[in-house]
């Protein structure tokens, strides 16, 4: 049976609107179709959420990148030992310093993460949003991945749920979707070995759906992982959604396999995923998360242009403007490190789609009927240089030596 013929059935499925099988979803991603895939999901899309695209005027801060699964989440290039060259950890008066380096800025969410550091307690991470609502008592706060809520508990020795209240009692709005990686164990025991399991990363999310703290769902794609990998990761997301409801957005996250030990190993350096991947699992991540009201593509890893793509392939939410990307990278991404809100606007209205400006927990902010495009709309002005540069990628350097240039004015401050 030929790719094309393999989806026919899966067309009446999603006219219909019915629940797509395992088999389907494997299916969807062994098919080379990839007009009908994202045919199918535009329209599973649109039938949600119309021709709207939304977005969050949002800042990444990054408060440490000292993490004790360093040596062991062998995709990670953004992860240093306490020792190690390039090591950081920020005191909170430097966080609130680069929090506050943004307020010119219309930021609307904070997104806060970090490593797993051996010494800092729960109370830092309390006092740092704290003390972000008193001096921005209007940005919401997205903070903390499963994985640092259950390191914070195991430190501790607190339940998962009494740090999540500790977190909700300071602000803390709702949870971001990383650690996830990829739930199959023979895939984790490769990539990430000692972090915690598929299993604990949803029952970590599964407590803060039951807190009322809402959070969004990822999956690394793109290394080790099976098509059967990422078929029952996507069903593992699908059936906690079904019992808590609490799940905003799924981003698909492609793997970047500069600088850090898995790329080596797999002989990938310099040679991140494919367009043609990133937009099926944009698409196959909509058809299958029938139940998770939206998808969100990360431009920093797939590149603007293939985000703006992504809108008709089943996409409604795309990354904001988030101010300084770290996490991809450090991994050699050659993307911007910001997006102005301008351009992000741009990319939505010159994919025919209606941008929204949404808060955390997807209310409309502003829409942009009346909306004239800003002198910088047409192309992204970030500091690695004047254009988007997605062809050009940092040669891999050995781990210890990592460094950012663009980071030099920030984290001089250390
Ligand atoms: O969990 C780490 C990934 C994630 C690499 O919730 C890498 O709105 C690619 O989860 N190549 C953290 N990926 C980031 C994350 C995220 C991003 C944007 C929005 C949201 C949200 C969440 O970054 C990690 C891991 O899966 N990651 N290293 C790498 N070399």
């Amino acid at each position: 049976m030929d790719g094309r013929s393999a989806l026919a059935p899966l067309a009446d499925k999603v006219e219909h609107g019915e629940r797509l099988t395992r088999d389907d979803a494997l299916a969807l991603f062994h098919s080379n179709d990839l007009l009908t895939i994202g045919r199918l999901a535009d329209q599973a899309n649109r039938r949600r959420n119309g021709d709207r695209v939304c977005f969050a005027a949002n800042q990444h801060i990054n408060p440490t990148n000292v993490c004790v699964l360093r040596n062991t989440c062998v995709f990670c290039s953004f992860a240093r030992m306490p020792q190690e060259a390039g090591a950081y950890t920020r005191s909170l008066d430097e966080v609130f310093a680069e929090a506050d380096a943004a307020r010119d800025n219309p930021t609307r969410e904070f997104h806060i993460v970090g490593g797993l550091h051996p010494k800092l307690r729960l109370a830092y991470y309390v006092d740092m949003f704290r003390g972000l609502k008193a001096r921005h008592p209007d940005v919401h706060i997205k903070a903390l991945t499963a994985v640092e809520v259950a390191h914070l508990a195991r430190i501790e020795q607190l339940s998962v749920s009494d740090v999540l209240l500790a977190l909700k009692d300071a602000g803390v709005t709702s949870l971001p979707g990383g650690g996830a990686e990829v739930f199959s164990p023979a895939a984790r025991a490769t990539i990430a070995d000692k972090k915690l399991t598929g299993e604990e990363w949803l029952a970590v999310h599964r407590a803060a759906h039951r807190l009322g703290l809402p959070s969004n769902c990822t999956m690394l794609y793109g290394h080790v992982e099976t098509m059967a990998d990422r078929v029952d990761h996507l069903l593992a997301l699908r059936a906690l959604q079904d019992e808590t409801g609490g799940f905003l957005t799924y981003i698909p996250l492609a793997y970047h396999p500069d600088h850090n030990e898995l790329g080596e190993a797999l002989g990938r350096t310099g040679t991140a995923t494919s367009g043609f991947d990133d937009l099926k699992n944009i698409a196959v991540g909509r058809l299958v998360l029938d139940n998770i009201p939206h998808v969100k593509t990360h431009w920093p890893m797939v590149t603007p242009f293939i985000s703006q793509v992504a809108l008709s392939f089943g996409c409604d939410d795309l990354e904001g403007t988030v101010v300084f990307e770290r996490v991809y990278h450090e991994a050699g991404a050659g993307t911007p490190m910001w997006l102005s809100y301008d351009q992000i606007v741009g990319l939505i209205r010159g994919a025919g789609k209606e941008p929204v400006e949404r808060d955390s927990l997807y209310r409309t902010v502003r829409t942009f009927e009346d909306w004239v495009p800003g002198p910088d709309v047409a192309r992204a002005a970030g500091p690695e240089g004047p254009t988007f540069q997605i062809s050009q990628r940092p040669r891999a350097r050995a781990r210890g030596q990592r460094t950012l240039p663009v980071l030099q004015g920030i984290e001089s401050a250390e």
